[in-house]
């Protein structure tokens, strides 16, 4: 007998494209774990005397990302902790090394049904964020420095495995400037 695989959803799209929020709504309505490696990652930075802190520190406030053997372990642990099988996995994965060291590790494990692609411009992106962090985020990326760089990344590192997805036809792309509710109509339709 097989032992039966995780069912996954990958959501990605810029920062600030509303990855956390439109996860929240899935969740509720659907009942999927939500997995956010950022959430993970700052998570794991903020244990005292973790090993990665610092280095996933520096990741974060440059916009660039953290070497895959991390955030898949940091993935792998929370599927299996939470004794669950369907998830969302958002925020990753966002570079050619995050989907090679995740399809070696996990590939096996697990059955992707799609990939939900938040589409929103790097100006509403821009702007969503820096409200956030004008509210009190506390998140040390929420600063124009840190976006602009965070929004490159995204275009030519992400954008390019967005694209490999597509050649699959694994990517179901939402227009993600419109308000929370609407955005959901859509994204709903695709979990019904
Ligand atoms: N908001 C949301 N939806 C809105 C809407 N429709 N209309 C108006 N406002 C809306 O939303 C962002 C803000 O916008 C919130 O204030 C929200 O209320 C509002 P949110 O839902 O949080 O958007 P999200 O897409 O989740 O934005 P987030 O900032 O989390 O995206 P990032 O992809 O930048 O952040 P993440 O946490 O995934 O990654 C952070 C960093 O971690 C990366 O830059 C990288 O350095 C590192 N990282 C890795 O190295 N590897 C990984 O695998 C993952 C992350
Ligand atoms: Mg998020």
């Amino acid at each position: 007998i097989m032992a039966s695989k995780y069912n996954i959803v990958f959501v990605l799209g810029g920062p600030g494209a509303g990855k956390g929020t439109q996860c929240s709504k899935i969740v509720d309505k659907f009942g999927f774990i939500h997995l956010s490696a950022g959430d993970l990652l700052r998570e794991e930075r903020a244990k005292p005397g973790s090993e990665y802190g610092e280095l996933i520190e520096n990741h974060i406030k440059n916009g660039t990302i953290v070497p895959v053997e991390i955030t898949c372990s940091l993935l792998e642990r929370a599927m299996k902790d939470s004794g669950k099988m369907d998830f969302l996995i958002d925020g990753f994965p966002r570079n050619q090394n995050n989907l090679e060291g995740w399809n070696k590790e996990m590939g096996e494990k697990v059955n992707l049904k799609f990939v939900l692609f938040f589409n929103c411009p790097l100006e509403v992106c821009t702007q969503r964020c820096l409200d956030r962090g004008a509210a009190g985020s506390g998140r040390s990326d929420d600063n124009l420095e840190s976006l602009k760089k965070r929004f490159d990344t995204y275009m030519n590192a992400t954008m390019p495995i967005i694209e490999h997805y597509e050649e699959q036809d694994l990517v179901r792309k939402i227009d993600a400037t419109r308000s929370p509710d609407e955005v959901f109509e859509d994204v709903e339709k695709l979990f019904s």
